[in-house]
């Protein structure tokens, strides 16, 4: 009997691939989507079968994680063997302006989905993987982190985590249900949304060179993550399910890199060397050498300028992480690294820029769009 996996978050990033990966093991597998006054699922619709053909093995369900009473119509109707928890308002900055809806989906939302199970006496049958964070860690305590690291959440988005985490530490313990955290560390790719600052630079970086956009305009270029890709992670996420007994796993690559050489690097994709100047708060970053003849940029030129609205009123300004027990329990290790991250995202977006760029040139109007 083939399994079955619920996916709450199934339209983001990580749904995606994480779609991807349990349809390629021969999972069933329902996600639950949002409803939206335009499509939102851009990113699965490669994996959309007519609910009209013989053996579909995907599905879409209308819930919300505000809503206790579609989760436990949808637990019931799916029955899923796995359900993984990815639905979140996933944006820290974001958080700090709607604290009170990122604690009720966040951190509630992940009580009602294990209540959910609990009502339906679903303990013994179903196992849940909460999407935990690296940013629990927050103010740093100890480096690398890992799973003993004290948390010092920084944000109403790490504080709503927080209590996600310790519910399901709870639930795990009180009911006996196989639940588990995964506390991973930044992971990015194409998908990723374009306001998080890997992306929002890799689209940038490829505008720029284009000549579709000017400057990138960024907050706190001191800010040191450990960046990994998210086709690896979501294969740890599959595999915390997949254990005798439940444990909390950190997935992380080990290295960390400040957002400046993140900046830096997505320009040496395009040929393009910088030198960053001025004081932190309004740095720079000029073009010193332009090494591609197909992307002309002026020697001299400002590309990247400071803006204080993207900085945060508490910022996390270290995380780095120790993924050894994951390595020795899962057999876990990621498989890209992020010279091979950045390129496969700049490769992604200096596609899709084209398709603006060729656009323009046959006299259409193009959106400015410049992701926030
Ligand atoms: P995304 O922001 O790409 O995706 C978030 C998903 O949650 C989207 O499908 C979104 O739907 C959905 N969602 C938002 N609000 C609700 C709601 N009220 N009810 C139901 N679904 C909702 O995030 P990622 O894929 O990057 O991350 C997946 C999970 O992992 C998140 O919980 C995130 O907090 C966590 N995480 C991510 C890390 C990362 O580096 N990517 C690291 C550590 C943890 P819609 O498309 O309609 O907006
Ligand atoms: P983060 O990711 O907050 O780590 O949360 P994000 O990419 O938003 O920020 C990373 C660091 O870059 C700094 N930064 C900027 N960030 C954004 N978004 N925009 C900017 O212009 C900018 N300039 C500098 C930030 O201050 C920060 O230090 C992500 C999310 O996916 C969470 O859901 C997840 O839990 C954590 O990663 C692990």
């Amino acid at each position: 009997m083939a399994k079955c996996a619920l996916i709450t978050g199934i339209t983001g990033q990580d749904g995606t691939y994480l779609a991807e990966l349990l349809l390629s093991k021969g999972y069933e597998v329902h996600g639950v989507k949002r409803r939206a006054s335009l499509f939102n699922t851009s990113r699965i619709d490669h994996l959309y079968q007519d609910p009209h053909e013989k053996d579909v093995r995907f599905t879409l369900h209308y819930g919300d994680l505000t809503d206790s009473t579609n989760l436990i119509r949808i637990i019931q109707e799916v029955q899923p063997d796995e359900i993984y928890n990815l639905g979140a308002m996933s944006h820290v900055k974001v958080s700090f302006d709607t604290p009170e809806y990122t604690a009720d989906v966040d951190g509630i939302g992940t009580l009602r989905l294990l209540e959910a199970v609990r009502i339906l006496g679903m303990t013994k049958k179903t196992r849940i993987y909460q999407a935990s964070t690296s940013e629990l860690y927050g103010l740093v305590q100890e480096v690398p982190q890992r799973e003993t690291t004290p948390f010092y959440p920084r944000s109403p988005y790490a504080v709503a985590k927080m209590y996600g985490f310790w519910i399901t530490v709870n639930y795990r313990e009180a009911y006996d249900m196989y639940a588990c955290n995964g506390i991973l560390f930044n992971h990015e790719s194409p998908l990723r949304g374009e306001t998080f600052v890997t992306r929002k630079i890799t689209r940038a970086v490829s505008r720029i060179a284009l000549g579709l956009q000017d400057c990138l305009y960024l907050g706190n270029l001191s800010a040191k993550r450990d960046w990994g890709h998210a086709k690896d992670y979501v294969e740890g996420m599959w595999r915390m399910l997949q254990q005798e007994t439940a444990e909390d796993f950190v997935l992380a690559t080990g290295v960390t890199t400040t957002v400046r050489d993140f900046v830096r690097l997505a320009f040496a994709e395009v040929g393009i060397e910088l030198a960053f100047e001025g004081e932190e708060d309004k740095e720079v970053a000029r073009v010193v050498a332009c090494n591609n003849p197909e992307y002309q940029i002026e020697v001299g030129t400002i590309v990247t300028k400071v803006d204080e609205r993207y900085f945060r009123p508490t910022e996390v300004e270290l995380l780095i992480g120790d993924p050894t027990k994951a390595k020795t329990k899962l057999g876990w290790e990621p498989k890209y690294d992020l010279q091979g991250l950045v390129k496969e995202m700049m490769q992604s977006d200096l596609d899709e820029s084209r398709r603006d760029e060729y656009l323009r040139e046959g006299g259409h109007t193009i959106l400015k769009n410049y992701a926030e």
